[in-house]
């Protein structure tokens, strides 16, 4: 019989309501009459899949038929959001959908609330790789994104007495309809043992070799989820791995009779991708992280190899093939197991394997924070892949015999550049690895890019000319302004048509209606009517009410000492103090709401402590009748994805604050100005082109640039002299350490604030003067309300450079060099 491939159901109202009862039905095993909504949600997930799924099975048999050279995008992160609004609109089937439950008596709204988003990241790294594979599927480049299927996302956080808790994000816990488990590409993941050598012979001649004697392994099962392209009929995979007890695992023990032993081996095996570390920063060096990374890396490559190549595929030819592209460090250990695989398993040469191995990898660098770029301890990675460690020991003997070559015995030189460290402990550098090994290596702004190769990698982007290259993030379209903000998409396509949503930069015909009244009205009433949806989010999440009329000031992004969330924290309590005292009357200010988003890695102390300085800060201001109607800050918890679709639409003012040279882009900053918010900021990361492309007088600059913070650590920096020189910053700082926002119990914030009077590593205090100062431009501005609608428009007619497009655009020009798609 020949088979017939599969073909989607009937793009029509019709055909989605027949094929969502069959799933109701025939899936859930339930009838439309007693579903809950949970069976419906699951039900309609599964009715837009298979819309999807014919042409996903397509992609990948053109994928295999072609073997044209792609990219693997290795990341330990994935930061999704919500999956069904962005398969509707992909598959165009939004308006179908919602008529054919409406026929049934179901509301779609009601349905969207059912999905858990999958937290898979941290922040701006993960939400950055989904972004990708967003671009990736619309611009058809052949592409698969591999990472981790954590059982546990980020966490869910709750506040108790203004304090963060963790809460376990068990988002699986009612199953997800939008991925494929497949046990039998299962990939058998090794650890630990030891190396041994033995002899073969080569063409006639006796030869060592190396290989690995493993002392336990886990099985990685594929996980695939469908990333379609938006109105292209392309759908590449995410393909993210669990770990499970390998058979031979718990077999082994079973028969020995030791069934405990088996059991517990299948609970440790599954450990490894149980949960996300919650860290963004200064990684902790834990022994489950690096078998975190190995793991997923490994399977990957094995994946990769074993199913992309077609059969007999000569390996020499692999650089024409694939591109894995490194989301910062974190895959890494992706190098030594290639070389592994090509040299022990395939038995290439050494040089034939590195020659492959160098173009191959690109590497992408996301900090400058010295304490986050990541080392292991040669004790622990020796423990735990014995054979990488060789591998790379190799990799840096050759490396460094090579900078001698050049630079002579430059022992300093030598020290510095070297992947191995030697102090406090012997450790692998793994951000050196990534640049030895990477065919390329970027930066993520331009300013960070410049900052890398002059500050963090100089010796590396003298030995390795052309090596160093940057792409500006960029955030996708579809999800961010199609989705989040429906009223601007409808008010952009009428005045410039639709293409917009995938060639961005024709937002600059807004240009020419920000000077129509008419077309302002009508932006101002989408901004109103997005306060007045987030309101509603808001009241029915946490009981928060938004006044209408106020200014709305947000500052969502993790806590972090450098993105300095005190510096808003010190001008809340100063525009409270000015009024309290009576030294400024409320009605020549703006009324405002503060709206904060943050999450603190659970072992951050400091960063919890601003958590709970914020909560405190707002619950007095919040209860105090004389700045009532005048400000107020709402700080509800667990921002992730979903909150930010409601909150960055809604917005007016967008904080980017943090100490120049600290933040590499940013991309928060990228989804505000695309929204219509105007963004009061530092010369740091993406703000730099965000304040380039709209203009000075569209952007509210404040702050050291990096090279003046450069200067005043030089000069020696002491806080304690900007506390002493301005008054408004002292009545600030006096206030909080009075007590006034913990009951009275002055020892509660007194860390924070003798942190900023004596340490201030980024420096708060020197920038608070300037910062106040553009607050006051803030307020003036907003004082013209169409001056700043137009403000507003041009920020968006202006921000068509920040779609992840554009990014991965540069990825293919700079880096990939990937054949346009078929
Ligand atoms: C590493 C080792 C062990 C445990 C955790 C980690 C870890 C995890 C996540 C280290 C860092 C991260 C995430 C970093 C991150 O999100 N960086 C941000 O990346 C964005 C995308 O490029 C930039 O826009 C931000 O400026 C940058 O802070």
């Amino acid at each position: 019989m020949a088979l017939a491939p599969v073909t989607a159901p009937p793009a029509s109202v019709d055909g989605f309501v027949k094929q969502f009862l069959e799933n109701l039905n025939l899936e859930r095993g339930v009838m439309l009459s007693s579903s809950s909504a949970n069976d419906q949600y699951m039900a309609l997930a599964n009715t837009v899949r298979d819309y999807l799924i014919a042409r996903w099975l397509e992609d990948q048999r053109r994928q295999k038929v072609a073997q044209a050279k792609g990219v693997c995008y290795l990341s330990a992160e994935y930061l999704l959001g919500r999956q069904l609004d962005n398969n509707l609109l992909a598959t165009r089937l939004t308006e179908i959908a919602t008529d054919a439950l409406a026929q049934c008596g179901i509301d779609l709204d009601e349905l969207r609330q059912q999905e858990v988003e999958p937290g898979l990241g941290n922040g701006g790294l993960g939400r950055l790789a989904a972004c990708f594979i967003d671009s990736l599927a619309t611009l058809s480049v052949p592409s698969i994104g591999y990472g981790i299927r954590y059982e546990y996302g980020i966490f869910r956080q709750t506040f108790e007495n203004g304090e963060q808790i963790e809460q376990p994000d068990a988002w699986l816990t009612l199953g997800s309809p939008w991925e494929f488990p497949h046990p039998e590409n299962a990939q058998t993941v090794s650890f630990g043992g030891h190396t041994e050598t033995y002899e073969v012979d080569h063409e006639g001649e006796k030869v060592t070799r190396s290989r690995w004697i493993p002392s336990w392994n886990v099985q990685a099962v594929p996980y695939n989820y469908m990333v379609p392209g938006y109105h292209n009929g392309r759908v590449n995979t995410l393909r993210l791995w669990r770990s499970v007890a390998t058979n031979s695992f718990d077999l082994s023990g079973f028969n020995s009779g030791d069934y405990e032993e088996a059991v517990r081996a299948q609970t440790y095996a599954e450990t490894i991708s149980k949960v996300l570390y919650p860290e963004d920063s200064t990684p902790q060096g834990k022994e489950l992280r690096l078998q975190q990374q190995y793991f997923f890396v490994a399977a990957s490559i094995g994946d990769f190899l074993d199913h992309m190549l077609a059969p007999g595929y000569d390996l020499t030819n692999l650089p024409n093939r694939v591109i894995f592209q490194l989301n910062d460090t974190h895959p890494v250990i992706a190098v030594p197991e290639l070389m592994r695989v090509l040299v022990d398993e395939k038995g290439m040469e050494w040089d034939a394997a590195w020659a492959i191995t160098q173009q191959c990898f690109a590497y992408t660098c996301h900090t400058l924070l010295p304490e986050a770029l990541e080392v292991w301890s040669v004790d622990l990675l020796g423990r735990l892949l014995p054979r990488h460690l060789e591998i790379i020991y190799r990799i840096n003997d050759e490396f460094l015999l090579a900078v001698r070559k050049r630079f002579g015995d430059d022992e300093m030189r030598i020290r510095n550049m070297s992947i191995i460290s030697e102090h406090p402990n012997r450790s692998v550098r793994m951000a050196y690895l990534a640049t030895v090994a990477g065919a390329k290596v970027n930066g993520v702004a331009e300013l960070h890019s410049q900052l890398l190769r002059e500050r963090v990698l100089p010796d590396f982007d003298e030995f390795y000319p052309g090596k160093f290259t940057n792409v500006t993030n960029g955030v996708t379209p579809r999800r961010f302004i199609r989705l989040a903000n429906p009223g601007l998409a409808n008010l952009i396509t009428e005045a410039l048509g639709a293409g917009w949503t995938v060639d961005l930069e024709r937002l600059r015909g807004l240009e020419a209606f920000a000077e129509d009244p008419e077309f302002r009205a009508q932006f101002a009433e989408v901004k109103a009517a997005n306060k007045r949806v987030l309101s509603e989010v808001l009241l029915a999440r946490d009981g928060f009410e938004l006044s209408e009329d106020h200014l709305l000031d947000v500052m969502v992004k993790r806590l972090h000492e450098y993105k300095r969330q005190m510096l808003k924290v010190l001008h809340i309590v100063t525009s409270y103090e000015s009024i309290v005292s009576g030294r400024v009357k409320a009605s020549d200010m703006q009324a405002r709401t503060f709206i904060f988003g943050a999450k603190a890695a659970p072992g951050y102390a400091m960063a919890k402590r601003i958590i709970h300085l914020i909560n405190a800060v707002g619950s007095v201001v919040n209860n105090d009748p004389r700045v009532e109607g005048k400000l107020k800050v709402i700080f509800p918890p667990n921002y992730n994805v979903t909150l930010a679709e409601r909150v960055v639409p809604a917005a007016d003012l967008s904080e980017q604050i943090s100490l120049a040279g600290k933040e590499a882009s940013g991309t928060g900053n990228m989804k505000f100005a695309l929204n219509g918010a105007l963004t009061i900021g530092t010369d740091d990361g993406a703000n730099v082109e965000i304040r380039q492309l709209v203009g000075d007088d569209n952007f509210f600059l404040f702050g050291m640039a990096e090279p003046e913070v450069e200067a005043l650590w030089a000069k020696g920096y002491k806080p304690a002299e900007f506390y002493q020189a301005d008054e408004s910053l002292r009545r600030a700082l006096d206030l909080i350490a009075s007590g006034a926002f913990s009951g009275g119990d002055r020892s509660v914030f007194e860390p924070i604030v003798s942190n900023l009077l004596y340490d201030d590593r980024f420096m708060v205090l020197a920038d608070y003067a300037t910062y106040i100062e553009a607050q006051a431009k803030v307020d003036l501005a907003y004082a013209d309300q169409d001056a700043w609608t137009k403000a507003a428009i041009l920020n968006v007619a202006r921000s068509g450079f920040f779609s992840s497009d554009r990014s991965i655009r540069d990825y293919i020009e700079r880096i990939w060099h990937t054949p346009p798609a078929l």
